[in-house]
């Protein structure tokens, strides 16, 4: 290496940690921020992210697990972004089921209908649907708050992995026996008494196993592993709905139950 591409190395670093913290500001102080520029590579992408984690951690936020994007045609569609990604969660971002979440922790809130899975056992790399499965304590009823941290909830892949994928909330349901199929589960996500998204668990890969398996394989590459106590977010099975105050929101998967949340001011 000359020392000109060392110096360019080290002031990328810096440009990286400078981003890190513009995004990590913009999530706490829920103002939102522009686009980035678009030079970024996915790999750079990743690297802000965990630069942005590393403040978080560093206040004290406890990993909790991670969740996957774009699992669904549905939520690719709505986006304009194809490919799969993942975020990191931490238990900042837990929403206790049946409370009301304050709106003004966050920028602009969206939510979708998901299904999280509880783990027993590490997962990382390549594995098949049966390792995951066996991997796996307990499945529950679950929506994602989502947060773009960019202006209008615009962005292009690598801003939203920069963004943490938009990771902002969870509500986790009952957790319940996983060895119930979970292919082809209705979903109904209602927010004051009417019908939002209606779907099924089968919009998600296929089935919400198969997400499971591509988050070891995500995390693996970014030389992380699934462990024991993680929970893992499917991804949602249809399009976001925006979030206001003074709604209740309420989520019915097929044979998993219920989980609600209000939103206040
Ligand atoms: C990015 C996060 C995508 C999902 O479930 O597909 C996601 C976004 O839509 O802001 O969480
Ligand atoms: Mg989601």
């Amino acid at each position: 290496m000359t020392n000109r591409e060392a110096h360019n190395v080290m002031t990328d670093r810096q440009d990286l940690e400078s981003i890190a913290a513009l995004l990590d500001g913009a999530a706490v102080t829920a103002t939102p921020v522009p686009q980035l520029s678009g030079a970024l590579t996915l790999d750079q992408a990743y690297e802000i992210q965990a630069l942005s984690m590393a403040r978080r951690y560093g206040r004290g936020e406890r990993r909790i697990g991670i969740k996957m994007g774009f699992t669904s045609r549905a939520k690719m569609a709505q986006m304009g972004v194809s490919d799969m990604i993942f975020g990191r969660l931490t238990d900042r971002m837990l929403v206790e089921a049946g409370v009301a979440v304050s709106i003004g922790r966050f920028v602009h809130p969206r939510v979708e209908p998901e299904v999280a899975f509880l783990l027993k056992a590490p997962l990382s790399g390549r594995i098949d649907p049966m390792t995951a499965m066996a991997a796996v304590a307990a499945v529950a009823p679950a929506m994602e708050i989502i947060d773009s941290r960019y202006e209008n909830f615009k962005f292009s892949l690598t801003d939203v992995v920069a963004d943490n994928s938009s990771s902002s909330g969870l509500v986790i349901g009952p957790w319940a026996d996983p060895a119930s199929d979970l292919g082809n589960l209705g979903m109904l996500m209602e927010i004051d008494g009417a019908a939002r998204q209606i779907g099924s668990t089968a919009a998600i890969l296929g089935n919400p196993i198969f997400s499971l398996v591509a988050a070891a394989r995500l995390v693996a590459e970014r030389g992380e592993q699934l462990v024991a106590g993680d929970i893992v977010m499917a991804g949602g099975a249809t399009a976001a709905e925006a979030l206001a105050p003074g709604q209740y929101v309420k989520l019915s998967v097929e044979r998993l139950g219920l989980v609600a949340f209000g939103v206040g001011e």
